[in-house]
């Protein structure tokens, strides 16, 4: 079977390669000015063949060249994990002064997390060649969350436990975002902006 993605492969690679690249600049012009690593890690992955099949029909769009590559804007993927919220702002600001790129959404889970406490700040990027990217920055804790969450999601035999799994999750959700918070502002105290 032909590719979802057509002969755009190497172009998509290229891409995933640019933005680690300038996330790894970014990284390190913060961690001199911070003195301390703002990153504790950076994923990348092209979204596999069978995935991005599955997410066209969740969204009801045809299995085609056009949806995987200008309905879905997630077929190229990097997620950025900071130790602090501070840091996922400041490097979306960094993002933002890069001419090659252009931020053309900015989904903001953070400051309105999802109704079953997800949190993240997603960035939707268009390349100079065109092609679109998702780059999803967040915390280590809500990224330890998010892991345990699509494990649940996934995992098909909870059966009646599901509804205080579920309940669970988003106190826990809530918890550590209240912890991020007070995270950061001992950092602030640290670095003595407070
Ligand atoms: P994968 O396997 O991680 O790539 P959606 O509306 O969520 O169907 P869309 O329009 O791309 O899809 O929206 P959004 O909200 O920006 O979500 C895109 C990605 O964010 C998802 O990709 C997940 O990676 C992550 N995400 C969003 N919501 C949740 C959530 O509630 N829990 C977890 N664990 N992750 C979430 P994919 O393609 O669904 O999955």
């Amino acid at each position: 079977m032909e590719s979802i993605y057509g002969n755009h492969l190497p172009e998509m690679e290229k891409n995933c390669e640019v933005l680690t690249e300038k996330l790894e600049e970014i990284r390190k012009r913060m961690t001199e000015k911070l003195g301390m690593d703002p990153v504790d890690h950076c994923l990348s992955r092209i979204k596999t063949e069978d995935s991005m099949r599955e997410k066209c029909r969740r969204k009801g769009f045809p299995e085609t060249e056009e949806s995987a590559l200008e309905k879905i804007f997630d077929a190229v993927g990097i997620r950025v994990v900071c130790a602090f919220v501070d840091d996922v702002y400041t490097i979306r600001d960094e993002l933002k002064k890069d001419p090659e790129i252009e931020i053309v959404q900015e989904k903001d889970y953070i400051r309105q997390a999802k109704p079953n406490g997800y949190r993240s700040l997603h960035l939707i990027v268009k390349m100079q060649n065109g092609l679109y990217a998702e780059i999803q920055l967040r915390t280590v804790s809500m990224d330890t969350w998010a892991a345990l969450e699509h494990h649940v999601k996934y995992k098909k035999d909870i059966g009646e436990k599901e509804p205080l799994i579920v309940e669970e999750l988003k106190r826990c959700a809530d918890e550590l975002a209240s912890t991020d918070v007070s995270m950061q502002t001992i950092r602030n105290m640290i670095l003595g902006e407070i």
